[in-house]
């Protein structure tokens, strides 16, 4: 009996040898949010929209933010970028106002991209907006102040991978030219977290950080618990997300995808689908950064299903921007946004607020479902669909104006029939009760 005690003993104190050595690895043992984590979780998933903004210096060249990996430009040259920015169209509260009018409701914007460019005034480091540019200014000072007269949170996308830090090294695959064949990576990790300090004690209470970047080197230590126990610690209620396309770790709030719904991103590396609240992101037209030979961006109608169907998969949609150089916004996108807010001024109540319904994503279309009401978001031309089995029969079904829908029970499902005059172009939404 001793001896079994002994051994299960001994197989307990492995198990949490073996579990505390993979907390360790990640560098966080037992993350638990704070109440107004929480809190701002929930209002996250409820806030269900926001605006990505990619602005750098790369912006002055029209070619996307990544142009100084793409052709493999020397720092030296990069760096007489930033001499020529001078932003003097940029207007924060015209973009919030833009944002704001389209229904958004959080703006997540680059604070330092690949490129190491930091778009702030920072101390620790003398590659900045302030330091290097003619404009001068901290610009996103001035649009964490817009933000707070708008009604908006801000989040900061910063890039974890730097093309520009002597320190970054070892380095990932992507650019390298010229680059020292040493630097201290601890010293690397300092100075990000020191300008994540900058961050989250110069500009108000944050909606969170938005990283991305250490895909490029998944085995690194990243010091991953230690950076999201200050961020946690300045700013309680901040959230964290991260864009490394595996399963969460321990301290992140959110889970993100790139380019497509939850699990179906073309980055995935088995991600899987977590319990924090979902984000998708994606372009207008077919880059982050300003392009200006993209003139090809996506319909009203296409964003807005996105936006549909990411409520649908229970998920927030980040649909981003990138601004010219001389800070204002293309005006074909402009005009996208601005019939996304005049849609949901009219429907926004069945995706506010809302979560996945109760209906997986069908041929037709997703739900969404809010305190009980249940909505079908119908995207197609449809003249019946089908609402699978889900072990609650269908009582009735009517759209939002209360005409109801013939409904016939079959093996399939639940067969509606969709009305010939349709209320809107881009969706029809019925109601339906459930027993
Ligand atoms: O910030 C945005 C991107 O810059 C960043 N994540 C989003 C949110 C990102 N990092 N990596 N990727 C996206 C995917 C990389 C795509 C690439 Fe390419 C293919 C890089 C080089 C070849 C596409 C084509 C981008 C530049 C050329």
């Amino acid at each position: 009996m001793a001896k079994h005690n002994r051994t299960v003993a001994v197989a307990f104190c492995l198990l949490l040898a073996a579990a505390c050595g993979r907390a360790a690895e990640q560098g966080d043992l037992g993350y638990t949010p704070a109440p107004e984590n929480l809190e701002a979780r929930q209002w996250f998933q409820d806030a269900k929209f926001g605006l990505f903004i990619h602005w750098g210096v790369y912006s002055l060249l029209g070619r996307g933010e990544w142009v100084m990996h793409v052709e493999d430009i020397p720092i030296a040259e990069y760096e007489k970028l930033p001499p020529q920015f001078d932003p003097t169209g940029f207007d924060p509260d015209e973009w919030c106002r833009m944002a704001a009018d389209a229904g958004m409701r959080y703006i997540t914007i680059t604070s330092k991209h690949h490129d190491g460019f930091a778009m702030f005034d920072s101390k620790v480091s003398d590659y900045d907006i302030v330091e290097r540019t003619p404009y001068g200014r901290d610009v996103l000072k001035m649009l964490a102040g817009a933000c707070e007269r708008h009604g908006l949170k801000l989040f900061f996308y910063h890039s974890q991978l730097d093309w520009h830090h002597p320190d970054y090294y070892p380095r990932g695959g992507s650019y390298s030219h010229g680059r020292p064949e040493s630097g201290d990576w601890q010293r690397y990790l300092d100075y990000m977290d020191s300008q994540l300090t900058e961050l989250c004690t110069g500009y108000g209470k944050l909606g969170g950080i938005w990283f991305d970047g250490m895909w490029e080197k998944p085995e690194a230590d990243w010091r991953l618990g230690r950076t999201y126990r200050l961020i946690h610690r300045l700013q309680p209620q901040a959230l964290i997300g991260s864009n490394h396309h595996v399963a969460p770790f321990p301290g992140e709030d959110f889970q993100m995808f790139e380019k497509g719904l939850p699990g179906r991103d073309p980055f995935n590396k088995g991600a899987g689908i977590s319990a924090l609240p979902l984000e998708t992101c994606e372009t207008i037209n077919h880059s982050w950064g300003y392009d200006r030979q993209d003139h090809w961006p996506k319909s009203t109608r296409e964003l807005l299903h996105y936006l549909i169907r990411a409520a649908g998969n229970n998920a927030n949609f980040l649909l981003n921007v990138g601004p010219k150089p001389d800070g204002t916004i293309q005006q074909d996108h402009r005009k996208r946004l601005e019939a996304m807010g005049q849609w949901l001024r009219k429907y926004g109540d069945t995706v506010y607020g809302t979560r996945g319904g109760p209906f997986a994503e069908q041929s037709w279309g997703v739900s969404t479902v809010k305190g009980g009401r249940v909505f079908l978001h119908v995207l197609g031309p449809d003249a019946v669909i089908t609402l699978p089995e889900i072990g609650r029969p269908v009582r009735s079904a009517a759209l939002l104006d209360k005409t109801p829908l013939e409904l016939r029970a079959t093996p399939l499902g639940t067969v509606v029939k969709m009305p010939e005059n349709r209320p809107d172009e881009y969706d029809t939404i019925v109601e339906v009760e459930l027993e």
